[in-house]
């Protein structure tokens, strides 16, 4: 309604019925826009209502779904390659307690088991530099990705190489 003076004041002022049309009609499309914006602002409202009721319904740990909105940096509801390397870069840092650039297996006690700890080393200095780690969460996160989408969704999260990925990031 508050649209109703705009174009009651259109049509009163412009006397020369030639403006008339295109102004009503320019009114018009700025208030449809208006409206259709309403319309997908309350479809996106259910959508995170949806979202949000597959969550609590979901049986997935809570960590899974914590740890995807600790990576999910652009609330998407997917976790991007980007986004997880950053996320595993600021990880590297505040596990790397003893600060001499590298993670050994200590600081990485109950992320990577001693098998998978050996195939990241790949230059077998007994440690994992950031290069090394943030190699290992990238084939991680592809085994999560199997449909190549280039994102991981939090059913991806649940599966078993989704869960490794959180296992070395949450
Ligand atoms: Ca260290
Ligand atoms: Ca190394
Ligand atoms: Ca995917």
């Amino acid at each position: 309604m508050m649209f109703l003076p705009i174009l009651v004041g259109t049509f009163g002022n412009v006397s020369d019925g030639t403006h008339l049309l295109p102004t009503f009609v320019e009114r018009v499309c700025i208030m449809s826009s208006i409206e259709s914006e309403d319309v997908s602002m309350s479809i996106r409202g259910k959508g995170i209502l949806t979202t949000l009721a597959i969550t609590l319904i979901g049986t997935a740990p809570a960590w899974s779904q914590s740890l995807l909105k600790t990576l999910d940096s652009d609330h998407d509801g997917t976790v991007d390659l980007a986004e997880a390397k950053s996320a595993a870069s600021k990880l590297f840092d505040k596990l790397d307690r003893d600060h001499d650039g590298t993670l050994d297996r200590r600081e990485l006690r109950g992320r990577l088991n001693a098998k998978d700890f050996v195939a990241a080393d790949p230059d077998n200095d007994g440690t994992l530099d950031k290069n090394e780690f943030l190699a290992l969460v990238e084939k991680r996160f592809k085994a999560a990705n199997p449909d190549n989408d280039a994102m991981i969704d939090s059913k991806e999260l649940k599966s078993a190489a989704g869960r490794s990925l959180v296992t070395l990031l949450k």
